[in-house]
């Protein structure tokens, strides 16, 4: 069966586009879920599916859906990712997923290639987790509740409630997203790699087999704040030597409690009062640990509460924490590997079976359908940085197995 061919100097041109959204000069992009920037974005993704003359749905979590040949009989075949960004991101991570599957769309379309299946396209809301988890694909998958949705915050206490509002949604709409798992026949997502593997063997495509899955806290050690002249080391209560002595604990628990695959970051430190003068009696921070097996996660998280626990008594200091989200490790579906693998071998791509050690919305929509992930190469591995970048036929090269994929899974 000859291979199809997506239109690469359109597709190129929308990345182009959407790339100067919410771009700070020399700083990358700031699309967080919800910032005014994503709200742009949105739009203007929603402009180009009804361009293409493809049917636009946005459900109850403000997940934008392009549809092709829907009757909302048959499942559907879906691929996407996500719009929004973390601070200071490059042009790729998730806008790559979402452009690809939209021109994939507009091909299919275009030459009237017949389906046994609809086809959906989706930008998924907040997959980034500025509110905690990834909302858009959870409400997709029915693992919202009116609790979750209430509580969600960022890390600097906007509330999901209150961010939704501001563009006139009701983050409540979010419970009516839910989707049958009979309604969708195979998810597959395109994505940059975001590490080094087919950057430094050379090759074009990943096929992941395993997607990581983390704990995010959001934790803090409570001292006392006191004068930085008078006050002698052996009697401060300093809450910023504390995260200092877990961040130089963090080689021994992971080697100690974690695997090959494990990592953990404290991304994130604020110390109050936050004065020169002055020894910090409180510091926040967040931590958050990764790896493909949910024992390995779990004996991680233990380790890293005894450490702080250790630490704060050391101290005589308190310590405490709350969960800020939680992602279970995946397997992606050895149908969908077996496909992506088959296509590369016809199309002669050079391509190896891999992990992903960054989160996906594939992991959450692998819990109501088979899932998969295709990864194309990140220039020195770099991501979630200004500096993130993909070759530009590495992107044509995916875009064609994204759309040869979708063919095989949705095609008659
Ligand atoms: O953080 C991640 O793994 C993904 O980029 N959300
Ligand atoms: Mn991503
Ligand atoms: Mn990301």
């Amino acid at each position: 069966m000859p291979h199809l061919s997506i239109d690469f100097q359109r597709l190129k041109q929308d990345i182009v586009d959407l790339s100067s959204i919410g771009r700070r000069e020399n700083q990358g992009l700031y699309r967080m879920a919800f910032s005014a920037a994503d709200i742009q974005a949105r739009q203007w993704l929603q402009q180009r599916i009804e361009d293409a003359g493809l049917q636009l749905y946005v459900d109850g979590a403000a997940n934008i859906h392009a549809r092709l040949g829907w009757d909302g009989e048959r499942p559907s075949v879906m691929t996407g990712s996500h719009l929004d960004t973390v601070p200071g991101a490059g042009h790729l991570d998730g806008a790559l997923g979402v452009l690809t599957g939209l021109e994939c769309l507009r091909c299919m379309q275009e030459q009237q290639i017949a389906l046994r299946f609809p086809l959906e396209s989706v930008a998924f809301t907040d997959e980034e987790g500025r509110f905690g988890d990834m909302i858009g694909s959870q409400a997709i998958c029915g693992q919202l509740t009116p609790e979750s949705l209430h509580s969600a915050r960022d890390l600097a206490g906007v509330r999901l409630i209150d961010a939704m509002a501001e563009y006139g949604l009701d983050a409540m709409d979010a419970l009516h997203a839910q989707r049958r798992p009979d309604s969708l026949h195979a998810f597959i997502e395109l994505h940059i790699e975001q590490g080094p593997v087919l950057d430094r063997q050379q090759l074009h495509i990943g096929i992941v087999d395993a997607i990581a899955g983390l704990f995010k806290w959001q934790a803090r050690f409570i001292g006392e704040a006191n004068h930085a002249g008078t006050t002698p080391m052996t009697m401060r209560r300093d809450a910023f030597q504390a995260v200092a002595e877990l961040s130089g604990e963090i080689p021994r628990i992971l080697e100690e409690n974690g695997s090959i695959r494990s990592v953990a970051t404290i991304g994130r430190v604020e110390l109050s009062p936050g004065a020169a003068n002055v020894v910090p009696g409180r510091a926040e921070f967040s931590l958050e640990v990764r790896d493909t097996d949910p024992l390995v996660l779990e004996a991680l998280a233990n380790a890293f509460r005894r450490a702080m626990s250790a630490i704060a008594r050391r101290r005589d200091l308190m310590f405490e924490f709350e969960v800020l989200g939680e992602l279970t490790p995946r397997k992606c579906d050895p149908g969908i590997v077996d496909t992506v693998a088959s296509l590369c071998r016809e199309m002669g791509i050079n391509s190896t079976h891999m992990h992903s050690g960054a989160a996906h919305d594939t992991q959450i929509m692998s819990t109501i359908t088979r899932a998969g992930m295709i990864f194309v190469p990140s220039k020195d591995g770099r991501s979630h940085s200004a500096s993130e970048w993909t070759a530009w036929e590495d992107i044509e090269l995916g875009a064609n197995v994204l759309l040869n994929t979708l063919n095989r899974l949705a095609g008659a």
